[in-house]
């Protein structure tokens, strides 16, 4: 499809925003002195990251999609293939993959991608100057039920607890999956750890998984993210990752916070919303949510972003520029988040339900997600500036 672009040609798209990433730091908020991410080892791609997001954030928003490389509503595991793409004419800015299977040691994640391909599409969109972050719907490591399995788990897996050690083993498997996630350096040169915005225990306001609200306080949902984070960075060595605190939707500041596990833990302040975006009705609870969130984020120098949404089956065919982008471009303030990542598009013959959230080609939310995407403030990958170049500092 020939697309109409927004600018001259889609490489010198980045031109300018790599400049306006160099002009100035964040669009005005105060911000502390030296925002860094927590991890003081992490490596050179992965700070860059972390402080190209944040100077990001306001002046272009980043597009993602779930899996959306693996599968989509008219096929599965097809190389090259993507519905962002087939519709849009480019692949999204940040990829979502999921790695809930990995504590079994089992050759595939819960919706059936398989990790080998999963490692081999991260480094793909790596090496396209994309974003990866990973969420995880581990299992219930008590019950041994799934992520959905509520049965009281956490205490159990704190340090002192009868399956402290097993957990531990668990994140030992994600250990070694997060250090073989590598792709060849993409100003040349060797191999580099492909860096990772990790989400785990995501949608913890939440009730329904084992880490969520009722069935872990809120105390004990900071213990265990706090232990993640130590074991992980300073037993297991890994330094590719920027930590994503996501909470499902919440109603104030104080509320956002109550399961915070601290500004030494975490990078990203995110939230999960698929409420308030499903008509511009809602409008201003959608802009008010995305707004404290910012604050928050900017406040403590962090990197704000709206880490899944959407609407199944995408049943307006107006809702990427009625609802989601004139949402969000609503407030001067709520606009400033990084990336707004929309959930996966499930297959139909497999999966025998339509359970998607991005368009597929002929969708009729297709041509107002042209729209979407040709809106100057909407980044897909082949308009991202380097992301993992760190700018010279101002
Ligand atoms: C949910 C649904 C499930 C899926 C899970 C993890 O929102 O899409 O079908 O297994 O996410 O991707």
């Amino acid at each position: 499809m020939g697309r109409r672009s927004k600018h001259a040609s889609a490489p010198s798209a980045a031109a300018p925003l790599a400049a306006l990433l160099l002009a100035c730091s964040t669009s005005g908020a105060p911000q502390p002195r030296v925002a860094a991410p927590i991890d003081p080892a992490a490596t050179a791609e992965t700070r860059a990251l972390f402080v190209n997001l944040r100077r990001l954030a306001g002046k272009a928003l980043l597009f993602g999609h779930q899996d959306d490389l693996a599968y989509g509503v008219q096929w599965f595991h097809e190389p090259g293939r993507s519905d962002v793409k087939e519709t849009a004419g480019s692949y999204p800015a940040v990829y979502g993959w999921d790695v809930g299977g990995l504590e079994r040691d089992v050759g595939a994640n819960l919706d059936s991608v398989a990790f080998e391909r999963q490692r081999g599409w991260i480094a793909e969109g790596y090496g396209r100057g994309a974003v990866i972050t990973l969420s995880w719907h581990m299992r219930n490591p008590v019950s041994g039920g799934n992520a959905w399995d509520t049965a009281r788990a956490v205490p159990a897996i704190l340090p002192g607890g009868a399956q402290h050690e097993h957990y531990e083993r668990w994140l030992d498997h994600f250990a070694v999956y997060a250090k073989s996630l590598r792709a060849r350096g993409r100003s040349g040169g060797g191999e580099v750890l492909v860096p990772v915005i990790f989400r785990p225990f995501h949608e913890t306001s939440g009730g329904w998984f084992w880490w969520g609200a009722r069935h872990a306080t809120a105390d004990e949902y900071r213990q265990l993210w706090r232990f993640t984070v130590e074991y992980l960075r300073n037993r297991r060595g890994v330094h590719n990752l920027l930590w994503a605190y996501s909470t499902d939707v919440f109603d104030s500041k104080e509320a956002y916070l109550e399961r915070y596990p601290g500004d030494a833990y975490v990078d990203v302040l995110g939230f999960d919303d698929y409420q308030s975006v499903r008509t511009p009705a809602t409008r201003a609870v959608f802009a008010r949510r995305l707004r404290d969130v910012v604050e928050l984020a900017e406040a403590r120098g962090k990197i704000p972003a709206l880490t899944e949404t959407g609407v199944e089956a995408v049943p307006d065919s107006m809702w990427w520029t009625g609802t989601l982008l004139a949402g969000i471009k609503s407030d001067s303030v709520a606009r400033r988040i990084a990336w707004v990542l929309v959930w996966r598009n499930a297959t139909f013959e497999r999966e025998h339900r339509y359970h998607f959230f991005a368009p597929y080609h002929g969708h009729p939310s297709a041509t107002d997600f042209v729209r979407f995407r040709e809106d100057s403030f909407v980044r897909f990958e082949d308009e991202l500036p380097d992301l993992y170049v760190a700018p010279p500092s101002p």
